[in-house]
């Protein structure tokens, strides 16, 4: 079939949509009742006998040139590929994946993007002038499937989201055009329709002008990567529904539901809202197609994440059953605090985006349960959708398992403050020819959601778009349909105005302090209930000093807490099991790995920031109160502390306890704990959600610690020797060697480990030089003096070992010469062969540093050496084990040991050395080289420099202090073997 190409709307600012259909709510129509109450809502769009799920294997072929799809081209002649609908082209072979944080991948000339020409040269201030690799166009594919439509019905196809604009063809015609990415777009089809074998085509342009408005951080991909649905309506049909609700002073709600009719239809419209003991019907005539339904006096059970309670809505016509769930909450700011159904609330909170590492955008709709039921298992209570509308399925689960939702216009134009001269952010928010762009995107956000905004506790305007008249009138323009109140972000960067919730990213916590005791210099943070719409990046190893939020979180009411930055990492998985990040994949410009920052791993397996926030995050916050009693902090607002167990365990000794603690108080319990002595002693407690049985949290009270051991002094056994001036024990066919450098001062970098973004701190230790100046062998005792220089500092180091029965006392001194600063690491490091592969050690039982330590308990472990480190995309510093009494390293015939004297130690065991680890980029670069020990004094916190506070002060270490480590090196042998 021949077919003409529409003009260039994609590059044409004024054009927005052609023949679009207005937005209405999302909702899936049954042609009865019983269809309507049969499906869930998750399948429902699939069982529906009024929309035909369209997805598949289509027919597609794709331009890297956009010049060669002639004007007029005809799909019978045309070479056709297949491709999966929904999917991303840069995830099925068409270009390449390329991942870009805040920049434009084309010139900044707004609107003008690229048409048929090349990209060529441009400017970005991270990269100067940039030159695009040679073949970079706006490419474009065209799209081919087929379906029947035998009745004579009303056909509207209905595209979820497709990136970055949307041509729709149908038999040789154009039908009409839409762009703005996660929006669905509708298109009436009828016109163009025959009974079978419709050919659809459309076409998509890999830029738009609206890609000026979707500069998200994330990999740029394209295609229809949401469903597609073709909605088989009458002639009349429910065409929008809206659930309005109102709490009067008594308490009771009014509820108000619009219902538009298509056809200007004159049909009866049934409106009934039912369950926990409502029961009401209305039925009533429309009036020029609508119809306002209203009920009064609803003694309803409000609704709220922890306590999901939802009423039955169902509208209907002769033919059309719409089922929706909906609930109603209350929301009211008063002197700064925002208060949910009169209660006050926290937010433990997620930042979302939709990614698979197979399937760039596409995510099905298991898979958007599996993360909406790891956040809940994670004991997070609020995602932020970011950056932009997720599939409304996520809304509607979000309100049956309870989650809130801070639900995001699909709105970013952070090239502003990259690409524009002067950097200027605001320069689109501040352009007035954008305004009606950025407002129709408003329109449509609340056009879409308002029937499923049960979750929505906040709208968000979009994301780091500067601030101007433009984001202005898209707060004037909800504020006018909806009392959700507003936040957004980029209010800072006009400091005039903060909207509703004042909101920011990555301050660190004595800004938010400031904040809590309402003295911020930024006063519109002071006045308003205050939140972090990002915050605790979780690249790489951390995120470092969760806890020190939390606090601030808790102890403030005008603190609504904040969401991570951000639940999973982005990232490419390949056939052969590896993982790809920014720049693997050919890409001009990129942001590296900074794609690679979320609490879990790209298939969902928690990274160690996911059990931080799990704790961090826990309900009940536990704590002694003095030596037998505990104080119990319920964290939540709408529910009972009773509605938790708590297992508990001190030295082998069980109880448990159902503690009685109102919603947001603290209580006080006296416990039995039995002798508690001054050796280590531990209260262990598990708690559980008794209606689940869900592990919502592990805690570990530290009732007395006391590490105490007086080894019996013996010569030095024969076992040790100084080779060089470095120890080596030989044992039979196995030797302990030390590791380069033995007195280890550095880390292999963390994401982390950088100043306020920009400067990364670690590398300037990686010349570490030692150099002998002095040994005394006696006996009993070696002493050996070090010169360590690094980073222009100078230490001396003195080891001393001290002969013991099949081991040495290791005491080892370092003292500052020429130092400034602090000093990342102390400790002492030892090399093994491979074959050592076996770990057991008492210490903490889950990566830990001085910062992020919490989540952890101390318990006796048991390990493979792979196993203690963490599987960062990018491989860096991980694995290391705080408060270790004693850890063995064994190949089953010999089994070293280390162990504390007098202070636990930090505890490092890796396949390869720290200095091996700071070249990797890959997991495939991690080459296994040995079983590498660290024995450390310290180890400097972990912050989250990678875009936040780095590393605090009291989490630091300064370089110009004496430190001593001391600790034992023993053996054995397994005579068996
Ligand atoms: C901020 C963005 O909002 C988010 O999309 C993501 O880029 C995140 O931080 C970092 O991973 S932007 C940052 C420059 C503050």
């Amino acid at each position: 079939m021949k077919y003409k190409k529409a003009q260039a709307y994609y590059a044409d600012f004024n054009t927005i949509e052609v023949n679009r259909l207005p937005i209405r709510s999302y909702f899936i129509p049954f042609t009865t009742k019983k269809g309507a109450l049969g499906s869930d809502i998750k399948n429902k769009r699939y069982d529906s006998d009024k929309v035909v799920c369209l997805n598949g294997i289509w027919d597609f072929a794709y331009y890297d040139n956009p010049n060669d799809l002639l004007d007029t081209f005809d799909t019978d002649t045309m070479k056709w590929d297949k491709l999966d609908v929904p999917s991303c082209w840069q995830f099925n072979g068409y270009g390449n994946p390329m991942y870009l944080n805040a920049r434009y991948p084309f010139r900044f000339n707004p609107p003008k993007i690229p048409t048929t020409e090349p990209v060529t040269k441009y400017f970005s201030y991270e990269t100067w002038f940039t030159h695009a690799k040679e073949g970079e166009y706006n490419h474009l594919g065209v799209y081919r499937t087929f379906f029947n439509a035998r009745e004579d019905k009303r056909y509207i196809i209905s595209f979820l989201g497709v990136c970055s604009c949307i041509e729709v063809y149908l038999n040789g015609e154009f039908i009409g055009y839409s762009e703005e990415s996660h929006m669905t777009s509708e298109f009436d089809l009828t016109n163009h329709i025959k009974p079978e074998a419709n050919e659809l085509v459309c076409i998509v342009h890999r830029w738009c002008n609206g890609s000026y408005l979707e500069c998200q951080d994330m990999f740029r991909n394209n295609g229809i990567f949401r469903d597609v649905l073709l909605k088989v309506e009458d002639k009349v049909d429910i065409w929008d529904i809206d659930f309005k609700y109102k709490k009067a002073k008594d308490g009771k709600y009014t509820a108000t539901i619009l219902v538009e009719l298509s056809g200007n239809g004159k049909e009866e419209i049934e409106v009934s809202l039912t369950g926990h003991g409502i029961e009401k019907n209305i039925i009533g005539t429309p009036v020029d197609g609508k119809i306002s339904v209203e009920f009064k006096d609803l003694d309803v059970i409000e609704w709220n994440a922890e306590k999901p309670t939802l009423y039955d809505l169902m509208v209907s016509i002769p033919n059309s059953y719409v089922y929706t769930k909906v609930g109603f909450k209350n929301i009211k700011i008063d002197d700064a605090i925002y208060y949910l159904n009169n209660k006050k609330i926290k937010i433990r909170g997620v930042n979302h985006h939709d990614t698979s590492p197979v399937n760039g955008y596409t995510m099905t709709l298991d898979e958007i349960e599996q993360d909406l039921k790891l956040c809940k298992e994670y004991n997070v209570n609020t995602i932020r959708t970011s950056h932009y509308q997720p599939d409304p399925y996520l809304l509607e689960l979000a309100s049956e398992i309870g989650l809130y939702i801070v639900d995001e216009c699909d709105l970013e134009a952070h090239g502003c403050r990259t690409q524009s001269f002067l950097f200027n952010f605001n320069y689109l928010s501040k352009k007035r020819s954008w305004m009606s762009h950025y407002v129709n995107r408003m329109e449509r956000h609340y056009g879409r959601d308002k029937l499923l905004k049960t979750p929505i506790i906040m709208w968000s305007l979009g994301n780091e778009s500067g601030d101007g008249c433009n984001t202005m009138a898209m707060y004037e323009w909800i504020k006018k349909r909806s009392d959700i109140p507003v936040q957004y972000e980029g209010a800072v960067y006009n400091r005039t105005k903060a909207y509703d919730i004042a909101s920011q990213m990555y301050p660190s916590v004595a800004d938010i302090t400031l904040v809590g005791e309402r003295k911020s210099k930024t006063k519109q943070f002071n006045d308003r209930p205050y939140w972090l719409c990002e915050y605790a990046h979780a690249m790489g190893t951390g995120p470092g000093n969760l806890e020190g939020y939390m606090d601030v979180f808790y102890k403030y009411d005008n603190i609504m807490g904040g969401c991570i930055w951000e639940m999973v990492d982005h990232a490419v998985l390949h056939e052969d099991g590896s993982y790809t990040y920014g720049g693997d994949h050919g890409e001009w410009i990129h942001d590296s790995n900074f794609c690679c920052d979320g609490l879990f791993y790209p298939n969902r397996m928690p990274s160690t920031g996911a059990y931080i926030m799990k704790h961090a995050y826990r309900p009940l916050r536990l704590e002694l109160a003095s030596e037998r009693e505990i104080r119990i902090f319920n964290t939540l607002s709408f529910t009972s502390g009773k509605e938790f167990r708590i297992d508990f365990e001190i030295n082998g000794k069980e109880f448990s306890l159902i503690p009685d603690v109102k919603p947001l108080r603290k209580k006080i319990f006296e416990i039995d704990l039995g002798e508690i002595g001054d050796k280590d002693c531990f209260l262990n407690a598990k708690i559980y959600e008794i209606k689940t049985n869900r592990l919502v949290d592990e805690a570990q009270l530290i009732l007395s610690e006391e590490i105490r051991l007086k080894p019996k002094k013996m010569p030095l056994p024969e076992e040790f020797k100084l080779v060089d001036g470095n120890p080596v024990i030989e044992f039979k066919d196995s030797k302990i060697n030390t590791s380069i450098p033995y007195s280890i001062l550095f880390r292999a970098g963390t994401d982390n480990d950088k100043e306020r973004f920009y400067f990364k701190t670690m590398p300037k230790w990686y010349d570490e030089k030692e150099k002998i100046t002095e040994t005394f062998i006696g006996k009993e005792k070696c002493v050996v003096k070090t010169i360590v220089t690094a980073n222009k500092n100078t230490f001396e180091v003195e080891d001393t070992y001290l002969g013991l029965e099949n081991g040495v006392f290791v005491t080892s001194i370092i003292k500052p010469i020429s130092v400034s600063g602090f000093l990342p690491r102390f400790g002492k490091a030892f090399k093994l062969d491979s074959s050592f592969d076996d770990v057991t050690y008492y210490g903490r039982d889950k990566e830990s540093y001085i910062d992020m330590v919490d989540h952890s308990k101390i318990a006796l472990c048991h390990s493979k050496v792979l196993d203690m480190v963490e599987n960062n995309i990018k491989p860096q510093e991980s694995g290391n084990r705080m408060d270790t009494r004693y850890a063995e390293l064994s190949n089953g015939k010999v089994t070293y040991r280390f162990e504390a004297v007098s202070e636990a130690f930090n505890l490092g065991i890796k396949p390869y050395s720290d200095l091996e680890l700071t070249k990797m980029l890959h997991r495939k670069d991690e080459v296994r080289s040995g079983t590498y020990i660290t024995i450390s004094k310290f180890q400097m916190g972990i912050g989250t420099g990678s875009c936040g506070p780095s590393t605090l002060k009291e989490h630091s270490y300064y370089a110009d202090r004496e430190y001593k480590l001391q600790f034992i090196i023993s053996w054995s042998e397994n005579k068996d073997k």
